[in-house]
Parts: C-alpha cells; sequence; structure tokens
C-alpha cells in the first residue's frame, strides 16, 4: 500500500509524516527519532492508514490467539515489520496501554522459569489481567510455597539474562505435530481452536523456551523489572469439572519497583481493611453454610451500625416529604411478567415457588410494589411528586463467584423510593436526590466518589426494553440534569437497568476497584406498563414518570463501605459500643455501674468489663475492638466524680469530670463527627 513499490509513509504522533523503506521495524523508526526513544519503547502502536478505525482486540483469550485483524489499530513488537502505510506510536513505561504488555511478557517469563524448574509441566496460556497476569500450568504434583519462591527466583534469572523475545512462524501442521508429541494438550487445543489449516502459527521464543502466542511483547526479558509471584489457586482445564486441574500461578508486573511497592503497600492496606476480616474479629455479621452463601446473618454490633444508618436516612427522607410504606418480599409471578422483570431480569431472580394455586418469587426489586401503592387510589397533580420510600428487602440470585462479604449478597435490604411525578418536575426532583446524596455522604464521611451514566447496550436486546425513543428521552433527561449541576461524569455501556438509564454514583475501595452505591434512575417504561394515571389541572388522565433511587444503597453494600472507609473505627456516632468502661479494681465496680447508668440515659452506648482481668488487658480488649471510648475508673476518679479517658488513637488524655465527658461525647455524636 506505500506510495511506490518500497517506501511505506508513516505518520507519528505530531502529526509528521516521514517515508520509510516497507518493512522497516518501529524500532529503526525511533532510531531515526532518537536513540533515547528506541531505549525506552516497549511496544508499538500502529494504524494502518487504510483500516477501518475499529479499536484494539481487547485481552481475552480469543482475542488473544486469533488472527489479527489488518486494519485494525494494534499494538505490536518492536521488531515487527511495517508494511503499509500507518500512524506510529512508540509507547514507553509512560503508557498505561503498555502495561499489560509487560505483564503478559512477565507470564512468558513465569513460564520460563517454571518449565527450567519443572520441566514435566504443560502450559496452558497467561494473559495479563487488570492487576497483573497469570499462567495456567498441569503438573501432577502440586506446587508448594517454596516452589513458589523458587520460581520468583528464578524468574529473576530469565530477567537478568536480558533473552530477546523473536516472534517465529512455523507451519500448523508442524507445530501441532509438535506439540502433540510433546503431550503439550492444552497448546494443541489453542492451535486448533484459533488457527486455521495451512496457517502458519505464531511462537514466540526466548532463549529456549518456545510458546504458542500472538504477542506482543516487549523487547526482551531484562524489560519485565518489576514483578512479584503472588499466589495459586486451582482451575479445571476449560473450566469443566471433569477435565484436569490445573495450577494457576499469579503474579504482577510493574513498569518500576516504585509502582510495584505502591501496589504492594495498597494490597496491604486493603488486607487490614477487608471488611470480611473486619466483620468477623469486631463481631458485625457472619454468613453461615446452614443458610447459604450470600446470605450473612447481621450480629448485634453489625445490627446496631445498620439500625443507625437505617434511622439516619429515615429521618432525612421524612425531612423531605417522602411517605414509608412496608410491602412484602415477594409477589405473584404475574406481577414481574408484567412489569417486565421476568423478560428481562429473570436470570437475577431465585426460581419461582410453585404452589397449588399460584407461583409466587422472591422480588428482586421493590418497584412493581410502590407501584401498586400508587395505584391504591386515583392520584391528581396535586398529589405529586409522591415520593414512596422503603427499606426494602428483596433477592438476587447473584452468582456464587461474585458473592462476597456484605458488598454482593443475595438477600439485601435497599434504602429505596420511587418518585412518581410529572414530566416537568423530573428536574427538579433529580437535583433534590443529588442534594440528598451529597448530604449523605457528607455525614457519612465519604469524600470520594464519582458519577456513572449508565447506558444500555443497544446490541443487547433481552437486556433492556426495546424502544428507543424511550432511552433516548431518558438519557437525555439524564444528561440534562448532570450538565445543570456542573456534574463530571463517565459513561457505563450496558450499566442501564433494564427499564431505563440511571445516574450511578462509585465509590472506589483501596485497590481502586469501583462498586455502584447511590443510583438515580429514570423511568418511562414501568408507568407504562402498569397503566398508571393521574389527573392533571386540565382534569384530563395523563401518565406520570417514574424516578428509581436508592441513596445510601443496600445497608449490606453500605455497611461493607463503612467498615472499609474507616477501618472498623467508626466514627463515635456509628460505634456500635460507643464507650468501654474499665473499673481498676472490684471496689470500683460500684461507681463504674453509676457511670454506665449515666452514659446510658443520656443514650450512649456503653460496654462495662467486670471479668476478674487486670485492668490492661481489659483496656486492650477494648482497644482491639476498635472502641472510641474508654473510661478508667480508680479512686481518685469516684473521689472527683470523674473518669480517666483513653480516646481511640490518641490514647490517655488523662482525667476529665464525667459531666464534661458526656457533653463532649453528646456534642460529637449530635454533630455526626468523624473525628473523636
Ligand atoms: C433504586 N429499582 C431500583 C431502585 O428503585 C433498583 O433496584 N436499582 S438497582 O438494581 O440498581 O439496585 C440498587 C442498588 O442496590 C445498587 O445501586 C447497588 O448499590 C445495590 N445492590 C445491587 N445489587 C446488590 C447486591 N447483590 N448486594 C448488595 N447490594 C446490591
Ligand atoms: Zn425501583
Amino acid at each position: 500500500m506505500g506510495n511506490s513499490e518500497d517506501l511505506i509513509r508513516v505518520k507519528l504522533p505530531d502529526g509528521t509524516v516521514r517515508e520509510f523503506a516497507c518493512g522497516v521495524t518501529p524500532r529503526e523508526v525511533a532510531e531515526s527519532i532518537s536513540p533515547r526513544l528506541a531505549a525506552a519503547a516497549l511496544v508499538a502502536r500502529v494504524r494502518p492508514a487504510a483500516g477501518d478505525e475499529c479499536p484494539a482486540a481487547s485481552g481475552d483469550e480469543a482475542a488473544m490467539y486469533a488472527a489479527e485483524n489488518p486494519h485494525a489499530e494494534r499494538l505490536v513488537d518492536l521488531s515487527a515489520a511495517l508494511k503499509e502505510d500507518a500512524s506510529l506510536q512508540l509507547l514507553t513505561d509512560k503508557d498505561a496501554d503498555a502495561l499489560p504488555v509487560v505483564r503478559h511478557s512477565a507470564a512468558h517469563v513465569m513460564a520460563t522459569a517454571v518449565l527450567e524448574l519443572f520441566p514435566e509441566t504443560k502450559l496452558g496460556h497467561g494473559p495479563a489481567t487488570e492487576s497483573g497476569f497469570f499462567y495456567d500450568f498441569y503438573r501432577q504434583t502440586p506446587f508448594t510455597p517454596d516452589d513458589l519462591q523458587a520460581i520468583e527466583a528464578k524468574m529473576g534469572e530469565v530477567v537478568a539474562r536480558d533473552e530477546k523475545f523473536v516472534r517465529e512462524w512455523e507451519p500448523r501442521e508442524e507445530a501441532l505435530a509438535r506439540f502433540q508429541a510433546d503431550g503439550d494438550f492444552m497448546k494443541v487445543h489453542f492451535v486448533e481452536r484459533f488457527t486455521q489449516n495451512g496457517e502458519a502459527v505464531s511462537l514466540y521464543r526466548n532463549g529456549a523456551f518456545v510458546d504458542f502466542c500472538r504477542g506482543p511483547h516487549v523487547p526482551s526479558t531484562g524489560r519485565v523489572k518489576a514483578f512479584k509471584v503472588m499466589s495459586l489457586s486451582g482451575a479445571y482445564w476449560l473450566g469443566n469439572e471433569k477435565n484436569p486441574q490445573l495450577q494457576r500461578i499469579y503474579g504482577t508486573a510493574f513498569f518500576s519497583k516504585k509502582d510495584l511497592d505502591d501496589y504492594l503497600e495498597r494490597l496491604e492496606e486493603a488486607k487490614r481493611r477487608d471488611h470480611r476480616v473486619l466483620g468477623k474479629q469486631l463481631e458485625l455479621f457472619t454468613v453461615s453454610e446452614d443458610v447459604g452463601s450470600g446470605l450473612p446473618l447481621w450480629l448485634p454490633k453489625g445490627a446496631t451500625i445498620r439500625r443507625i444508618l437505617e434511622e439516619y436516612i429515615l429521618e432525612r427522607e421524612r425531612e423531605l416529604g417522602y411517605q414509608h410504606v412496608y410491602t412484602p418480599s415477594l409477589a405473584k409471578v404475574d406481577l414481574y411478567i408484567r412489569s417486565g422483570h421476568w423478560a428481562h431480569y429473570h436470570e437475577d431472580m431465585f426460581p419461582p415457588m410453585d404452589l397449588d394455586t399460584e407461583e409466587m418469587v422472591l422480588r428482586p426489586m421493590n418497584c412493581p410494589h410502590h407501584i401498586l401503592v400508587y395505584e391504591s387510589k386515583p392520584r391528581s397533580y396535586r398529589d405529586l411528586p409522591l415520593k414512596l420510600a422503603e427499606l426494602g428487602t428483596m433477592y438476587r440470585y447473584e452468582r456464587s463467584g461474585v458473592l462476597s462479604g456484605l458488598s454482593r449478597v443475595r438477600c439485601m435490604t435497599l434504602n429505596d423510593a420511587h418518585i412518581f411525578c410529572t414530566p416537568d418536575q423530573i428536574k427538579e426532583e433529580f437535583s433534590n436526590v443529588m442534594k440528598l446524596v451529597e448530604r449523605a455522604y457528607r455525614d457519612l464521611g465519604i469524600t470520594d466518589y464519582s458519577y456513572r451514566l449508565s447506558l444500555r447496550d443497544p446490541a443487547n436486546k433481552e437486556k433492556y426494553v426495546d424502544n428507543d425513543e424511550m432511552w433516548a428521552l431518558g438519557e437525555r433527561v439524564l444528561r440534562e440534569a448532570l450538565d445543570g449541576l456542573g456534574l463530571p461524569y463517565k459513561e457505563g455501556k450496558g450499566e442501564a437497568a433494564f427499564y431505563g438509564p440511571k445516574l450511578d454514583i462509585q465509590l472506589a475501595d483501596v485497590m481502586g476497584h469501583e462498586e455502584t452505591y447511590s443510583t438515580i434512575q429514570v423511568d418511562f417504561h414501568l408507568p407504562n406498563q402498569f397503566d398508571l394515571k393521574y389527573t392533571g389541572a386540565d382534569g384530563k388522565l395523563h401518565r406520570p414518570v417514574m424516578i428509581h433511587r436508592a441513596i445510601i444503597s443496600t445497608m449490606e453494600r453500605m455497611v461493607a463501605y463503612l467498615i472499609e472507609r474507616f477501618a472498623g473505627a467508626f466514627p463515635l456516632w456509628l460505634a456500635p459500643v460507643q464507650v468501654g468502661l474499665v473499673p481498676i479494681s472490684e471496689r470500683h465496680q460500684g461507681y463504674a455501674e453509676k457511670v454506665q447508668s449515666e452514659l446510658q440515659n443520656a443514650g450512649l452506648r456503653v460496654e462495662l468489663d467486670i471479668r476478674n482481668e487486670k485492668m490492661n488487658a481489659k483496656i486492650r480488649d477494648f482497644t482491639l475492638q476498635k472502641i472510641p471510648y474508654v473510661l478508667v475508673m480508680g479512686d481518685k476518679e469516684e473521689a472527683a466524680g470523674a473518669v480517666s479517658v483513653r480516646t481511640r488513637g490518641k490514647g490517655d488524655e488523662g482525667s476529665i469530670s464525667l459531666s464534661k465527658f458526656l457533653v463532649k461525647a453528646k456534642g460529637l455524636v449530635a454533630d455526626r463527627s468523624i473525628e473523636l
């Protein structure tokens, strides 16, 4: 496709176009620009000038091995020959897109090390993942922790040898015969699945190691600068338990030692905050196999936090004119057929219960029930906006692989409401909901959040109501509201509810992993399905619009977040036990009980430790429970009507009068202060 027989035109990111001999490599182009760039480059991004502009294939298994689309933008080795006019960008460790290439190259380094140490091992595949890479191995003997260490050390040697990654081509039949002869059953499968008869298959060699792979890779093993072997898990070949069990070794790699260290530090921090660990340690919740996965049991202390949250949000909603209802957690299947849940949300529902007279189903959402409350009497424009709210318990059949502690469960209670309003009222209601979200986040100490406009995936017909006009309208309304409030947002295709687009509010954990918490959804579908009406000022019947909204998400997910946000050290107003009391000896127990009842009468949650233990042991136990205040009482305190205060995170703050302590503590609770 060059201008003449032997020349091609290469367009660089600054817009300049240069001519090179056909077959020039990105490395040679880089060298012609600057030796520094050539040395820093890891991989090249190429977009053929003649090509359509379809985006580069993503890293899933198929894309890794499938034949390259010659016209797509793609990443290529620095040693790849360029044979047509193209735009070219050289990626260095400044480009996030080069990181998966480093990680996949690290997977080859790992496989090299494994084969050197354990030559009988058979290779599966080794893709980059969001947080690193893995490689699947088949070997009868399980790898031990010592083996993993040896593998990591050997990887260090492979990196130090700085072997070039060289791409080679082999006729398919020869490659297959070789893999077959070696018993490489997984490679045989990949070659058969991802290449065609008569083709040459793509191999990558470094030193003596060869892998069937499509690439690209960094230029040499030495460019894998910072890596770590992380963990080992089992996986069945092709996910089928009848197949041999593979050993999947996970690793991670970064551009630099510093990036790796930062990541490992964050990982430690995440472990320290893990709500599943803290939930156990602080006695907040438990999951019992006798009940089932995804069905947590709230222990008294966790239930206390939840109750406070519930009361908090109910109070805010009452102030804003919401009306609270109670509705049952199940309904006839017909209700969900009518709403469209049955057609579009079936997979997320528990199977129905077949009763003699009817079929019932656990509700996956509360909306249909609230719609029936709306319908319980004729409504006029004067009733609107009508805001029906409920801490609604619902059930979703989440796949067992995605369940996690409290953050993703199968039985959940949502701070739910459905606002029935006229089209004119949408904007104001939307903005009121946003204000409430911001208020609640402020009170809960949540500062880091982002907005996502969740749209449907128009290609996925089963998952969404099919009505283009309605989707366009919902999207426009949300965009206008967002722009009106000046809120920055990103878009999430395929993240909408089946009945309409959503504005989701995303919170990230320490590892940067995002989940949706608050959500506001504009819905033109359900009012139609249920033929909802109100009498307008004109005396005629009109169709209301529905806004679905959740402020503090499900109690489960929000408590999971708060546990991690505060690493279990809750602000005073949320702490299940706010004050721990430690009498210095038995003879101070009477005074301690007096202090206890005084604090309790003031509405504080108090625990008195009367075990026959040393004072220091009691203080330590309260401290481990992350209780905000520990009050110690001996002769001196009793005589003065005082308490000796140990504040969480601050230590011994000396004696103050009980009344002063009370005023301070009550003030912090009333202000919902984050600090003590
Ligand atoms: C807001 N009908 C609407 C409602 O009126 C609705 O149910 N929306 S939802 O499907 O997006 O769910 C609301 C919120 O529940 C989500 O934003 C999310 O924060 C939370 N949630 C969803 N699934 C789970 C789950 N499996 N475990 C815990 N919380 C969940
Ligand atoms: Zn709803």
